[in-house]
């Protein structure tokens, strides 16, 4: 291997250490707590952080990683906006003997050796428990359901695999049907504008899908706009439980979350600290979550913290 200092010389005083994280950017109230949620653990640990901001785009994100690289520093982490398309800068990095940690979102490629751990949630299970809410809460349907989706971005872990779950759960009903997918990018004004527009193809619908609580956000200010109410007239289920999509679940206007945490900032720390002692991390570490009613939600807020 590289043999970075650590393995030559024994660890290093965490406050000797710099980590450089590339975040995906600032799209969703999921991001904007992640992003805080490492900064203040890293503060907390006392080990020095670089951060970058990629704006949703692969070759920023790219950048960034190339500028950790030639900072040398101890760990990169980041959260890959895509998941293809990352084997040339992983293989610099490891060729630099700096060892990379994915936080949040996979990465395709075949050579697990790119990194030595993935942080994360399992988005095809939470993509499923959406799906088997709306297979419950439509099990007496006697016409057609009809569901939108509101896909995140194109081509990143969570679309994909929050697609395939939910896919994979409704498939045991004929009678649920996606009348319409498309992407809103994980924001609020995306999943608005993607609704505005697939409302008005598809007058029947009874059940939009998003991927996250934004584009659900985005959604009900559509469904309101068309005089039309959220909750009732059209149902919603989401992925994430931010503040803002907690609040709207308890007001009536989303009709169930999936939890995704973005609190991954103490197990980042770990692994971080893992690795400075030489020691091997888990190769996958998956993060628990559950998922709330309305009901769940309104007990639930006063102690959320995000
Ligand atoms: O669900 C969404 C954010 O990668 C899990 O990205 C994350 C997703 C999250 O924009 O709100």
């Amino acid at each position: 291997d590289g043999g970075g200092s650590a393995e030559s010389e024994g660890p290093k005083e965490l406050s000797d250490l710099t980590v450089g994280f590339a975040q995906v950017g600032a799209e969703s109230g999921w991001r904007t707590a992640n992003t805080k949620d490492i900064q203040d653990s890293f503060e907390e640990a006392g080990i020095p952080l670089k951060f970058s901001d990629a704006q949703q785009k692969q070759e920023n994100q790219i950048k960034a990683i190339r500028s950790y690289i030639q900072q040398q520093v101890d760990v990169i982490a980041f959260s890959p906006v895509v998941e293809t398309g990352w084997d040339a800068v992983l293989n610099e990095a490891k060729d630099a003997g700096i060892p990379v940690v994915l936080t949040d979102r996979a990465v395709d490629s075949k050579d697990e050796s790119l990194y030595v751990s993935f942080l994360g949630s399992d988005f095809v299970e939470e993509g499923k428990k959406a799906g088997d809410w709306a297979l419950a809460e439509f099990a007496e349907a006697t016409e057609p359901v009809e569901i939108i989706q509101l896909e995140g971005t194109t081509g990143s872990a969570p679309a994909i695999d929050r697609g395939e779950g939910f896919a994979a759960a409704i498939a045991a009903d004929p009678n649920l049907e996606v009348v319409a997918s498309q992407t809103g990018d994980f924001t609020r004004a995306g999943g608005k504008q993607v609704t505005e527009a697939l409302l008005k193809s598809n007058p029947g619908v009874d059940l939009i899908y998003a991927h996250n609580d934004d584009m659900g956000l985005g959604a009900i200010e559509a469904i309101e706009a068309a005089g039309l109410v959220p909750g009732k007239d059209i149902k919603i289920v989401t992925v994430d439980a931010v503040k803002d999509g907690m609040q709207a679940l308890a007001d009536g206007k989303i009709n169930f979350i999936v939890e995704c945490s973005p609190l991954l900032g103490k197990q980042l720390i770990e692994i971080v600290e893992q690795i400075n002692n030489g020691e091997t991390p888990e190769k996958r570490i998956i993060t628990e979550e559950t998922t709330f009613t309305q009901e769940q939600a309104i007990e639930a807020l006063p102690d959320r913290q995000y």
